[in-house]
């Protein structure tokens, strides 16, 4: 984003304020927030705000972009400036000036860059955060977009390496898990939340680089902990970019380096056992939205005082509804607030055309898992709960109830070989249907 001949007086980034620095563009990613001054230093006259896409909107593929016109006092409302921007690449803030934010650029890379790692905060340092040599938790979340058989994306008779180029579906995800969402808010139901479903890193039984794994995706925190996250952009599928924005709380930036093409988290902790990660340890700047150069590394630090269940996602969309993301858990279920006495829970709401089988028979309501309100351990399971347990093996009852799981990944629980010849979710939804059936035609017969 730029504006015609004017520069751009950072202040604050998500919120946070920053020592005020002038650029005369700034990349703006999704869930990022810029304040911005913009003086009114020139001849008074009309001049264009220019707005430009970049990854899937550049020129390679959509060119897309767009114009605003910024009027001084003294010229007629409606007034356009006298040339016109006819192209994505008219929409262009002039090359020579200063650029913040830049795309996949880390710092020192070239003066005419700057980036957001490399912004001052005004804000006093909490010597804890940044300072102390070791947090108390350090994760490092590695990602990409993974030639994985995602059998959400191509089944699973169709293997990635078997489909053309130009048409694989690669797979965003983090540490090679993809995030499910919980079936209730952990925030309002924490006695909802299923163990079995949660999962991170270590304690995955499989080889998560080779089959496809999905789960809900889970770091446990201590409360008032320095947490230290390390994102690591692994860079192999496309130079692609993703903004990280983090619920509940805001962090430190405090390291921002590009390695090369691609890299992998092994070649940063080996660097890092080598002092050679440098973190920012005075006013690094605070935000809770971050990009990572591709094939590069970003740190994140903050104080984990905020208790609850909090997301930490790729705000794109796409890449988030798929997976990419996973809910940090701070301090203990006691220690968070309490939702306020009757507060909804999912199931409470019946529709009303579901209500008549309720009515008709005990026996119907035991047995839609639907309409199973009265069942205190769960919620009701709707159709895109059915979806999701085929994640796991003969683990889920009628009642949607998990049983004895093991989570295995969604290759292995789709093959159509195994003995019962279908997924359990096939099993399922029959045997219900089946059950339903003989009832409905037990009530019209009575
Ligand atoms: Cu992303």
């Amino acid at each position: 984003m730029s504006v015609e001949n004017h520069t751009l007086e950072i202040i604050a980034s998500d919120g946070f304020d920053v020592k005020p620095t002038t650029v005369d563009s700034v990349v703006v990613y999704a869930g990022e927030r810029w304040d911005i001054i913009i003086r009114g230093s020139q001849p008074i006259g009309s001049y264009w705000i220019k707005f430009r896409g970049l990854m899937d909107c550049d020129d390679r593929f959509t060119s897309a972009y767009q114009v605003a016109v910024l009027n001084y006092d003294g010229i007629e409302p409606g007034t356009y400036p006298e040339h016109s921007i006819k192209s994505w690449k008219e929409s262009a803030a002039p090359e020579n000036g200063l650029h913040l934010n830049p795309l996949n650029i880390a710092p020192g890379t070239a003066k005419k860059y700057m980036t957001a790692a490399e912004l001052t905060s005004l804000k006093d340092d909490d010597p804890e955060i940044i300072q102390k040599e070791k947090a108390d938790h350090q994760f490092y979340l590695a990602y990409d977009f993974n030639p994985i058989d995602n059998i959400r994306f191509h089944g699973p008779h169709i293997p990635i390496r078997t489909v053309r180029k130009g048409f694989k579906l690669y797979t965003p995800q983090l540490n090679f898990i993809s995030h499910v969402m919980p079936l209730s808010p952990p925030m309002t139901q924490p006695e909802s939340i299923h163990e079995i479903r949660k999962c991170n890193e270590s304690s995955m039984k499989v080889n998560c680089t080779v089959d496809y794994c999905e789960c809900t995706h889970w770091l446990n925190v201590k409360l008032n902990s320095i947490v230290e996250i390390i994102l690591v952009d692994r860079g192999y599928t496309f130079d692609a970019n993703h903004p990280f924005h983090l619920h509940g709380h805001a962090f430190r930036v405090v390291g921002m380096e590009r390695l090369g093409k691609s890299t992998e988290p092994w070649i940063i902790q080996e660097r890092d056992a080598k002092q050679s990660v440098l973190r920012k340890r005075v006013n690094a700047p605070i935000k809770d939205t971050v990009t990572v150069p591709d094939g590069g590394y970003t740190i994140l630090r903050f104080r984990a005082d905020n208790p609850g269940y909090w997301f930490f996602h790729c705000h794109i969309t796409f890449h988030v509804e798929v997976g990419m993301g996973l809910i940090i858990q701070v301090g203990e279920p006691e220690q968070m607030l309490k939702s306020p006495e009757h507060f909804p829970k999912c199931g409470n709401y019946i529709p009303p055309a579901r209500i008549n089988p309720i009515q008709v028979s005990e026996n119907v309501q035991t047995i839609i898992p639907y309409n199973n309100i009265s069942t205190p351990r769960q919620p009701p399971y709707s159709i895109l709960s059915s979806t999701t347990m085929t994640t796991y093996d003969n683990t889920v009852d009628v009642d949607g109830d998990l049983k004895n799981a093991t989570i295995i990944p969604l290759k292995e629980s789709a093959r159509p070989s195994r003995a019962h010849g279908r997924s359990s979710t096939c099993a399922i939804s029959s045997s219900s249907n089946f059950i339903a059936m003989i009832l409905l035609v037990v009530y019209i017969a009575l």
